[in-house]
């Protein structure tokens, strides 16, 4: 199976790892990215379990209402049962590195509302150690340079993503050559730099479960 085929395979895990999950009156948290485009998809075809979705982009929102599911603010909404995303990394801890599709902020926010937060990714996201994919910080842009120099001394190397503006109307540092050996801590210290909106380790608020879909099927990760 090549890479697609596997984004279809947990996409496809996915939705029928939610579906007895869901009730007429249900929400779905929806996340972003070509692995949750195929979730959507999917999902679609469960439509009349669940009353509608929370999406964590623009684009993620746009996909599901041309899908015909109701997509409802944050803000409008009590409870999300679940949220299903994919990721960049993720580790056997199941703390993820997100944010290669620049919606890390809504994201989080989805995910930290969700009771639950399922990961779907192909087998190419697993890694031992967090930190060979670039990770994203979203800063507000004029703290960008300051940012910048707060990452250095961390020890990454931040580059500025340029032409992208987030759905927030923020830009993105991707911050290379960090070795995260401890997740929770250097979420943390780059939460505490003035200007940073997000960071992109979701450590404090792992997966609950990671769906990984290998040549030898899909595995199911707690
Ligand atoms: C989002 O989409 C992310 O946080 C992550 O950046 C990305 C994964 O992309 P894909 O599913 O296209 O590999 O979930």
């Amino acid at each position: 199976m090549n890479q697609d085929q596997l984004k279809q395979a947990v996409a496809r895990a996915a939705v029928e790892y939610i579906k007895p999950k869901l009730e007429r009156n249900s929400i779905v948290g929806v996340g972003t990215g070509s692995t949750a485009n195929y979730f959507i998809d999917y999902l679609a075809e469960i439509k009349g379990f669940f009353d509608g979705a929370v999406a964590s982009s623009e684009a993620s929102a746009e996909r599901l209402r041309q899908q015909g599911i109701p997509v409802y603010d944050l803000n409008a909404v009590d409870d999300i049962c679940v949220y299903v995303d994919g990721a960049d990394e993720a580790n056997p801890q199941l703390h993820l590195i997100k944010g290669g599709g620049a919606a890390l902020t809504r994201e989080k926010i989805v995910a930290s509302v969700a009771d639950e937060f399922v990961c779907i990714a192909d087998g190419s996201k697993w890694v031992e150690t967090l930190g060979a994919f670039p990770l994203p910080v979203e800063v507000i842009p004029m703290s960008r340079s300051h940012v910048a120099r707060e990452l250095v001394k961390l020890g990454g190397d931040p580059v500025y993503r340029k032409g992208v503006v987030t759905d927030n109307g923020n830009e993105i540092l991707d911050v290379h050559n960090l070795h995260i050996a401890d997740a929770l801590s250097v979420e943390l210290a780059i939460n505490q730099i003035v200007g940073v909106v997000t960071n992109g380790l979701f450590a404090h608020r792992p997966a609950d479960v990671l769906l990984l879909g290998t040549e030898s099927g899909v595995e199911t990760h707690r």
